[in-house]
């Protein structure tokens, strides 16, 4: 299409006048992202078709990674990076007047996900493809992705987000592929040659039409697909009432589903869960078939992985293929499943393990229950095998018990393997949350820490660095992230330390003019960056961040010459819409914000800014700018966290708990270039006799800061905050936050010192940069081929 600047601005101008039928002159920014994406999707058509014939060619295994979440960001830049093309495209636009960044901006971020899980995702996707792997993405193209938030009067106010506004540019509608999905209805089972047939019949069918979107690799011409499936109307539909049939039809991938625990949309999320899975995985066998002739050897050729339990269909649903369509017995069915498919647990907080009550799902996928039902007494009949008597146990563990399917059990049943995401997360799974399906599966358990993908997280969203980083060491590292402990070279090199900080420097500059211009609220970038943005959860422990910025706004209205170092404490999270208790900590945020910023006592030496809306493309924003990255979370509940590992790639040092991956990253980065406190897991989760009133009454910090919440202190907020009070001291604080205050104050004040030394901050903030390869999603990614998917990397030695 394309091979120089000159063609790419003959091409462009001439695309631009064709798609929008005005001249150059006349067109808009819209016109011009609009134009330029079609321009680029285009560009990477021939190698999608190549490295799909490539893999057809080579029918070796594949991987499918189903999710119910994709959280994308934007593509545009990301694409031109992975294609190699950003230089040529930039210089292109420049000489015709355009600057690139701008028109970067007019791009939605795709948000079809609600945070790490989804992000995860995305990161898996790039990765596969940059290392030439033949592993594509399954999920639903919502409509609307996560709620677009605004903040008024201190509180979240949720606006449907509109990512398709305006079409998208990177999709490739595929209606001749469409699968028909159904819903409710009866089974009827008869007899055919002395063979038991189930017959679905007076289904409901929805239509699922395939979406594609390419995924370019870093600069190898391998293009794997994401393939989002979207809900219409059957063409055939047989209903009574067409309007509400297309209604209920369309609200299938209309909203991505909130992550909490609230219970409205069950039977639309059930819908959701079983849309992907049975459209997944009728493509993949309907692709399978065009080379096999039977399904005998497809788990020699197809790896599913579920991510978390919201594919957990897609057990039942290979077997129901597998024996309704392919016409294969129940143990031949049953041993290929468990050969196809593997799924991580993302979560060890027992709200967040689906469970779905028979009454609804039964009616809903009536062959489906069936077929649980069947994996269910067969797996109890074995329990009782292996633990005669034991009642129990039996009750335990089955999948199905007191009128619910539980989810997390059909994927330890019908998987040959099980991995956590972090090695302590891992472990408290194998001892403690899912030590009876250990106890008889100890062999489909596997760790897989979690990674980010470096190309999206520094190489694009901190150009500087990334550029620093290649004139010190080459530019292998993009390729071989490990390759950036060469950096611990330069520890003691002045020069480089200096630019380390300048860069820094100006990162936070462009952030701080981001939000005066954004909120109108000046900040100092000379201050401490201290940034902990993430999703707003109770046991994420935002709280205790807040309350410590009260307790430094208390000493120093107390004591003027209070040293302190002065700090902006920068928030950005999304809470969930029906999550009371984490909007009332949004809230909370927000007072204590209004209240701080205004305060003159304060003005040069505290500041608190709430960013609105956080997402991907705000986020690569921030993670350049930060000093200090918070990861305070009560210890053994956050499964492991990836904006830890952008923090540290991008030099912020960590102030955390011993959770998750930071445990990884303590170890690999050392204890002294970590600033760690708080409660350690087993402490947590072996706790005896904690009484938070104590904590309340002993220590005149915590009093006075948790007084605050209710005594009038915010003068015009009344009893906002009373469910903040009563879980701390009523319901005697779950998430130790009064326990771990004490702890979290003296480390605060330990990074307030270490950072008036200038230098030995620069060292330990190379440190981290230098030790975060380890953390790249290619790692993560090898770790998932190697050990559990066992596919091949597809032959690239010919493209150098
Ligand atoms: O594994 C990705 C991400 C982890 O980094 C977080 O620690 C964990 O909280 C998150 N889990 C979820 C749970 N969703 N469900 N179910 O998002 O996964």
């Amino acid at each position: 299409m394309f091979s120089n600047k000159e063609a790419f601005k003959r091409h462009f101008l001439q695309r631009l006048e064709m798609m929008c039928g005005k001249s150059f002159a006349e067109s808009t920014k819209d016109d011009q992202f609009d134009t330029l994406g079609h321009m680029i999707r285009e560009y990477v058509s021939k190698d999608w078709i190549n490295t799909n014939e490539r893999y057809r060619a080579a029918d070796e295994r594949q991987v499918y990674y189903l999710s119910i979440e994709f959280l994308l960001g934007r593509l545009l830049r990301h694409n031109l990076m992975n294609l190699g093309i950003e230089e040529l495209v930039e210089e292109g636009l420049h000489d015709l007047g355009i600057d690139l960044k701008q028109i970067e901006d007019v791009e939605s971020d795709a948000g079809l996900g609600n945070g790490g899980l989804g992000r995860l995702a995305a990161c898996f996707l790039d990765s596969l493809a940059s290392l030439n792997f033949p592993g594509h993405g399954c999920g639903i193209r919502y409509k609307h992705g996560l709620f677009e938030q605004k903040i008024i009067e201190g509180f979240q106010v949720e606006l449907p987000e509109l990512w398709l506004r305006h079409g998208q540019v990177w999709e490739v509608r595929k209606a001749d592929l469409a699968i028909e999905v159904p819903f409710w209805g009866n089974v009827k089972v008869l007899e055919e040659n002395g063979r038991l047939v189930f017959q679905h019949t007076n289904a409901e069918k929805i239509s699922a039409v395939p979406y594609d979107i390419p995924v370019a690799g870093f600069k190898n011409q391998t293009v794997n697909t994401l393939r989002l499936w979207n809900a219409e109307p059957s063409p055939f539909p047989f209903h009574k009432d067409i309007l509400k049939y297309k209604r209920e039809t369309e609200s299938v991938s209309e909203f991505l589903y909130p992550d909490d625990t609230h219970d409205e949309g069950k039977i639309l999320r059930l819908k959701q869960q079983y849309f992907l899975v049975c459209a997944s995985i009728s493509s993949i066998v309907r692709g399978y078939l065009k080379k096999h002739d039977s399904l005998h050897d497809f788990h020699r050729h197809v790896c599913i992985h579920i991510n978390d339990t919201h594919p957990v269909l897609a057990i039942p649903e290979l077997m129901r293929i597998l024996m309704d369509v392919g016409g294969l017995g129940w143990d031949e069915a049953w041993d290929i499943t468990t050969q196809t498919i593997s799924y991580t647990n993302h979560t060890t907080l027992s709200e967040a393990l689906e469970t779905w009550p028979i009454r609804i799902f039964q009616p809903l996928l009536p062959r489906i229950y069936m077929i649980v039902n069947e994996i269910n007494e067969r797996f109890c009949q074995k329990l009782w095998q292996l633990f005669p008597g034991d009642w129990k146990r039996i009750e335990r563990m089955a999948i199905i018990a007191h009128d619910q399917v539980k989810m997390a059990h059909l994927a330890l049943v019908g998987s040959y393997s099980v991995n956590g995401v972090a090695a302590l997360h891992t472990e408290i799974l194998k001892k403690r949350e899912m030590n009876d399906f250990y106890q008889i599966f100890p062999e489909k358990f596997n760790n897989k820490t979690n990674g980010i993908t470096h190309r999206r997280w520094l190489l694009k969203s901190n150009p500087m660095l990334a550029d620093l980083v290649t004139e010190a060491i080459g530019p292998s590292w993009i390729r071989q992230p490990e390759e950036l402990s060469r950096l611990l070279e330069y520890q003691n090199d002045s020069v480089f330390l200096t630019q380390l900080d300048d860069i820094k420097k100006r990162n936070k500059q462009k952030l701080a003019d981001r939000i005066q211009a954004q909120t109108g609220i000046s900040i100092d970038s000379s201050t401490i960056f201290d940034v902990q943005v993430k999703r707003l959860h109770a046991y994420k422990r935002q709280l205790l961040n807040v309350l410590h910025i009260m307790h430094i706004y208390n000493r120093i209205k107390e004591d003027p010459q209070y040293l302190f170092y002065p700090r902006t404490f920068i928030f950005g999270a999304k809470a969930s819409p029906g999550y009371y208790y984490a909007k009332k900590i949004i809230k909370l945020i927000n007072t204590v914000a209004e209240k701080v910023n205004n305060d003159p006592a304060v003005h040069d030496r505290l500041k608190v800014i709430f960013l609105e809306n956080y997402r991907v493309s705000l986020a690569e924003e921030i993670f350049p700018a930060a000093d200090v990255s918070e990861q305070i979370s009560t210890a053994s509940k956050e499964a492991s966290g990836t904006g830890n590992m952008k923090f540290m790639m991008n030099g912020a040092l960590t102030v955390g708990t011993l959770d998750g991956a930071n445990v990884e990253i303590k170890e690999r980065v050392g204890e002294n270039n970590i600033f760690i406190f708080g409660l350690k897991a087993d402490e947590v989760l072996n706790y005896q006799g904690y009484r938070s009133v104590e904590f309340f009454h002993y220590d005149k910090r915590i009093r006075k800061v948790v007084e605050q919440l209710t005594n009038g202190f915010f003068a015009d907020v009344d009893d906002e905050f009373e469910a903040i009070y009563d879980s701390l001291l009523m319901q005697n604080d779950q998430y130790f936050v009064l326990r771990d205050f004490d702890s979290y104050v003296n480390i605060q004040k330990k990074v307030g010192q270490t950072y008036v030394n200038k230098e030995k901050w620069l060292k330990m903030s190379l440190m981290n940069i230098a030790q975060s390869g380890y953390f790249s999603s290619d790692r993560t990614i090898k770790e998932y081929v190697d050990d559990i998917w066992k596919i091949d990397q597809a032959d690239y030695t010919r493209l150098y």
